[in-house]
């Protein structure tokens, strides 16, 4: 007689398993289904064995088919998400969950060249500044809220833009191609967290500042202050300012030129979002620390964490940036670091800033999809607030104010503006939205996800202002987006938790432990975990989910395209322009062809002491032929995609003979795809 083994003991448990659930598996995919399609693959019975054997529940088969691409099969959505400190972007393919891409922002990264020489790859990190006291260039950023950018209040698929917590900057990067195409700092902010959104026609990309700065901070130039003023004159010193930063329709880019600020007291203004429908025209920030709390246990201070929640309420902000354009169309501004700033006293006096009472220490601010609701949920209450915007505009229009705030910005009654309160549970974070009236709170204290019902005319089944689901997520959740969860035409269908630790969710890699997406279907009654997804590069934040088919990337750049531009390139390579070698007193510049399985010229002299000018051309039209241009001694690596031309330039200052490669692996001969360098001269 013969003793079943460990691995038969477990087999049987789990093959009654999938007997005791009857098969018909969970969430309306039915395995019988499975059994009796007789594909080219493996028999029906064959799926039961091989799930059996892999030790697969009959939910964990249902997920698995939920969330599989086949092989050359495509994701429905795509996931932005922001890479944390790696200072990226990262686009994943929903539902399988598969990293596609890493677009550099704030970091350089040397598969796309970026930061290495190619002049569209050095002019974005430049243009980015450099840290305080000019010291040497930025080379990292935290890539924090993504905003993809809007048409008619829905994701149009044209460009993302992201923000540097960091160091206050604004990334854009151009979806036709998923590259960044500019960094800009932005004037008067010291940092920036989550108060990044796009309006819904995209006229403008808001940031706010978290952590207030000296007023008038210049990175260069730094501010004159003691420690005697921080603790004394905090409120005098330090403003947060509310940006408006204008955005040019035909590229994308930031315009700072066009674009405007806000002042506000020294809060921290942190998650905010825009209008829409009927609050277009409006945005909304949260705020906390209305206590100004300095900090400074060593004089006798609380900590920042206690000093910042001594109040009861703190404030939501509320901005008429419609007024505030026209404001600044009449000169009402100060111009602050090059930057249009309308100064407080003029913002209250022309009835722009408005301040609505939130319940302590709230975190995010969210808009529902028809534009009545904001939702703002507090840290330290198991509730969400939801305002209403009908509520604001009548009360604002009445000025039914309780006060004004020690700057004179006029209070709403907190009464007169609320719409509703639901109970969801402890830690209330964010707020996204499906398009059947329902909204989805991450509790980062309870790791899960409420699903709530909004009040009319939104809901439709349930009663309004009610918990109707909750799901636990692993672990500590702090962001989670729904597809097109920002959007006025939200699709619900996935929802994807950003959650903050994962613990013992994945294989162990060491203390610092991969961050773990989790996407839920929403498609279901009840909310289903499918999935978790270990991210290994940095702290993803926030994302947004857009339809794939809303993205319409180039395949191949026409021949002869910069970059940098999205323009034909005047150095591009054509039938008049040949590759060739000019000089000139000390510039040698060359025009490189670049194609399988060659440059041309592949040897390039120089004198040493020359500045060298290289534009190169990628002259191949196939998809995906991709080369590499690196000349490893001048730290030059530059990625080449089809149809690209750019420039790199550099200083011959050593003598010798260098030796350039191609470093994608382009074809059978990509080993010979080199050349030489050479720079003559003692
Ligand atoms: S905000 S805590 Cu996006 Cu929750 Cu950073
Ligand atoms: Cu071109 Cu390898």
């Amino acid at each position: 007689m013969s003793y079943p083994t460990r691995s038969d003991i477990r087999r049987r448990r789990v093959f009654r398993g999938f007997l005791g659930l009857g098969i018909a598996v969970a969430a309306g995919v039915a395995m019988t289904q499975l059994v009796s399609c007789s594909g080219t693959g493996a028999p029906a019975g064959d799926l039961m064995t091989i799930a059996a054997e892999r030790g697969l529940s009959a939910e964990d088969a249902s997920r698995a088919i939920k969330t599989f691409v086949a092989p050359g099969q495509h994701d429905e959505y795509v996931l932005f998400a922001s890479g944390g400190h790696s200072g990226q972007i990262l686009a994943i393919g929903i539902p399988s969950m598969r990293l596609l891409k890493s677009i550099a922002v704030f970091t350089p990264e040397p598969w796309q060249g970026y930061g290495y020489g190619a002049e569209w790859g050095e002019t974005a990190l430049a243009t980015g500044g450099t840290s305080a006291n000019d010291r040497e260039p930025l080379r990292w950023g935290d890539s924090h809220h993504p905003a993809l950018s809007e048409t008619d209040g829905d994701y149009d698929g044209r460009w993302i833009y992201i923000n540097d917590r960091a160091h206050g900057r604004i990334g854009m990067v151009d979806l036709a191609d998923f590259r960044a195409k500019q960094v800009v700092k932005i004037p008067n902010l010291q940092t920036s967290h989550g108060g990044v959104f796009a309006t819904p026609d995209t006229r403008y990309v808001h940031v706010s500042a978290k952590v207030p700065a000296l007023a008038g901070w210049n990175p260069a130039t730094g501010g004159k202050v003691t420690v005697d003023d921080h603790l004394k004159r905090f409120a005098e010193i330090y403003r947060g300012y509310s940006s408006w930063l204008r955005i040019d329709q035909n590229n994308g880019h930031v315009v700072l030129e066009q674009s405007f600020q806000i002042e506000l007291p020294p809060y921290n203004q942190d998650l905010a979002d825009a209008g829409k429908g009927p609050s277009y025209g409006w945005g909304f920030i949260n705020s906390y620390n209305s206590e100004m709390a300095t900090g400074g246990t060593a004089y006798g201070n609380p900590p920042l964490e206690a000093g910042a929640s001594a109040h009861d309420f703190d404030f939501l902000h509320i901005i008429n940036w419609k007024k505030a354009e026209e404001v600044v169309a009449a000169g009402r501004f100060e111009t602050l670091n090059g930057m249009r700033v309308i100064p407080l006293e003029i913002a209250i006096e022309e009835g722009l800033l408005f301040l609505a009472p939130e319940p302590r220490s709230p975190h995010g601010v969210d808009v529902s999809p028809d534009g009545n609701y904001i939702t703002v949920s507090g840290k330290l209450d198991p509730h969400v607030t939801v305002y209403g915007m009908d509520k604001i505009l009548h009360a604002i229009a009445e000025k039914d104010f309780e006060g004004h705030d020690p700057f004179g910005v006029p209070i709403l009654e907190f009464d007169d503006v609320v719409a509703g309160q639901v109970e969801v549970g402890a830690g209330p974070l964010h707020t996204q939205y499906d398009g059947e009236g329902y909204a989805y709170t991450s509790l980062f204290l309870e790791s899960a996800v409420a699903k709530w019902s909004l009040g009319p005319p939104l809901h439709s089944g349930d009663e309004a202002w009610k918990l109707v689901d909750k799901i636990s997520v692993h672990y500590n959740i702090g962001h989670l987006a729904t597809a097109h969860g920002d959007t006025m035409k939200p699709h619900g269908r996935y929802l994807v938790a950003l959650n903050k630790w994962s613990i013992d969710r994945h294989l162990n890699v060491g203390p610092l432990h991969p961050q773990n997406l989790q996407l839920v279907d929403l498609s279901t009654e009840k909310m289903e975990l499918l999935r978790d997804e270990p991210v290994g590069v940095g702290e993803p934040h926030y994302a947004q989910i857009i339809k794939a088919d809303r993205l319409k990337p180039h395949l191949v750049y026409e021949l002869g395209t910069s970059a940098a531009t999205m323009a034909h390139d005047p150095n591009a390579l054509s039938e008049t322009s040949k590759p060739r070698i000019e000089r000139r007193d000390g510039v040698v510049e060359a025009w490189v062809s670049v194609v399988r399985s060659q440059y041309s010229p592949d040897i390039i002299p120089v004198k040493r002491g020359d500045h060298v000018i290289l534009h190169l051309s990628n002259i191949e039209q196939t998809p995906d032929a991709t080369h590499g241009f690196s000349i490893p001694e001048m730290n030059v690596m530059v990625s080449l995609d089809a149809g690209e031309t750019t420039t790199v330039e550099f200083d011959a200052d050593t003598p010798g003979s260098f030796s350039f490669y191609c470093t994608e692996f382009c074809s059978a001969l990509h080993l010979e795809m080199q050349g030489w360098l050479i720079v003559e001269g003692g």
